[in-house]
C-alpha cells in the first residue's frame, strides 16, 4: 500500500457523448486528488507511443484511428493504490461483460469503444504519464476548510 498517481483518459468515444463531467466526478468523489488535466486530439506519434505494446495485434490500427479521430480527456489521479482503485472504477475492457457501477459497466457496450483508459501497474503509469504529461504533474494538497473562509 503505498501513494501512486496513475494516467487515465477519457478516449474520443466519451467526450463526443458528453460524459467527462460524469467521469470526474467519479474518481473525486472516490477519494483521489486530480493533479493532472489536458485536453488534445492525439497526434499518431502520441498514440503510437501510447499504444506501443499492442503493436503486433489485429485490432490495432483501428485502435489508432480511433484514439486519433478526435479530443480525449488526459487526467493525472493520485492517491493510495490509486493505479487498481483507478481500475476498478474503470471496469474490465468489454463494456458488455462489466460489472454495472463502473464506468464501463455503466455506459461501455463495445471493447474497442469502452470510454476510458487507466494504466495497469506501475511502469506503465510512470511510461503514460511521462508521455501525455511531459511537463509533469501539479503539487498541491487538500485544504478545503481554508479556501471556505477567506
Ligand atoms: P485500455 O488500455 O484502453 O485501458 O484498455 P484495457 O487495459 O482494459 O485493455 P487492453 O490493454 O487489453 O486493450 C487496449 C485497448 O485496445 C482496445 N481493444 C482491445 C480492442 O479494440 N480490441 C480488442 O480485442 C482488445 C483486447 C481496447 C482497449
Amino acid at each position: 500500500m503505498g501513494i501512486q498517481t496513475t494516467f487515465v483518459m477519457v478516449k474520443p468515444d466519451g467526450v463526443q457523448r458528453g460524459l467527462v463531467g460524469n467521469i470526474i466526478q467519479r474518481f473525486e468523489n472516490k477519494g483521489l486528488r486530480l493533479v493532472g488535466l489536458r485536453q488534445l486530439t492525439p497526434s499518431l506519434e502520441l498514440a503510437e507511443s501510447h499504444y506501443a505494446v499492442h503493436s503486433e495485434r489485429p485490432f490495432y490500427s483501428g485502435l489508432i484511428e480511433f484514439i486519433t479521430s478526435g479530443p480525449v480527456v488526459a487526467m493525472a489521479w493520485t492517491g493510495v493504490d490509486a493505479i487498481s482503485v483507478a481500475r476498478n472504477i474503470i471496469g474490465p475492457t468489454n463494456g458488455r461483460e462489466a460489472t454495472p457501477g463502473t464506468i464501463r459497466g455503466d455506459f461501455a457496450m463495445d471493447i474497442g469503444h469502452n470510454i476510458i483508459h487507466g494504466s495497469d501497474g506501475e511502469d506503465t503509469a510512470a511510461f503514460e504519464l511521462g508521455l501525455w504529461f511531459p511537463d509533469g504533474t501539479i503539487e498541491w494538497t487538500r485544504d478545503a476548510e481554508s479556501q471556505i473562509y477567506e
